[in-house]
């Protein structure tokens, strides 16, 4: 059984993993716009991990008893200033992301919830993850200095993504 404190923690959470989804949707359409399909491609695809990540919490809990609840997901950011941008701010927010899970398991710690415990370190692994391929992805788009043929090279590479159920 969950506790109640840890029970709005973790719908907290859903909530933030369904923002970071919009958020990277958002990402996606402004890269259409400025012609970067494959970017925006990728964007898309992470967009889809995160739904899968809220997925993740939302369905682990039911399994605990307890209930889940859907909030308003805020509205995200719309305009960046090009791709070099977009990518540091991948990588803000995945940090940002990485200390809202360190901040759950530090719950789960007081709580001794050892199960949840558990379970998040799924999410403690997948943001080792996250913050690495945000800073490799970063770093390659800075290397090129805003070159329009390294972009454009660039831009199909990261295409070729393609979405792997995280579920
Ligand atoms: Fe981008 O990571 Fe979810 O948790």
């Amino acid at each position: 059984m969950l506790s109640k404190k840890m029970e709005k923690a973790l719908n907290d959470q859903v909530n933030a993993e369904f923002y970071s989804g919009y958020l990277y949707l958002s990402m996606a359409a402004y890269l259409e716009e400025i012609d970067y399909p494959g970017f925006a491609q990728w964007m898309n695809v992470q967009a889809k991990e995160e739904q899968d990540h809220g997925m993740k919490l939302y369905n682990y809990i039911i399994t605990r008893g307890g209930k889940v609840t859907l909030e308003a997901i805020e509205a995200p950011q719309t305009e960046w200033d090009g791709v070099e941008a977009i990518f540091q701010h991948v990588l803000e927010h995945e940090q940002l992301v990485t200390s809202l899970i360190n901040n759950l398991v530090d719950l789960a710690i007081e709580e001794k919830d050892h199960a949840t415990n558990q379970f998040l370190q799924w999410y403690v692994a997948e943001q080792v993850e996250e913050e690495e391929n945000a800073m490799e992805n970063l770093g390659k788009i800075k290397r090129g200095n805003n070159s329009s043929d390294i972009l454009f090279m660039l831009d199909a590479e990261f295409g070729a993504r393609t979405y792997n159920p995280q579920i």
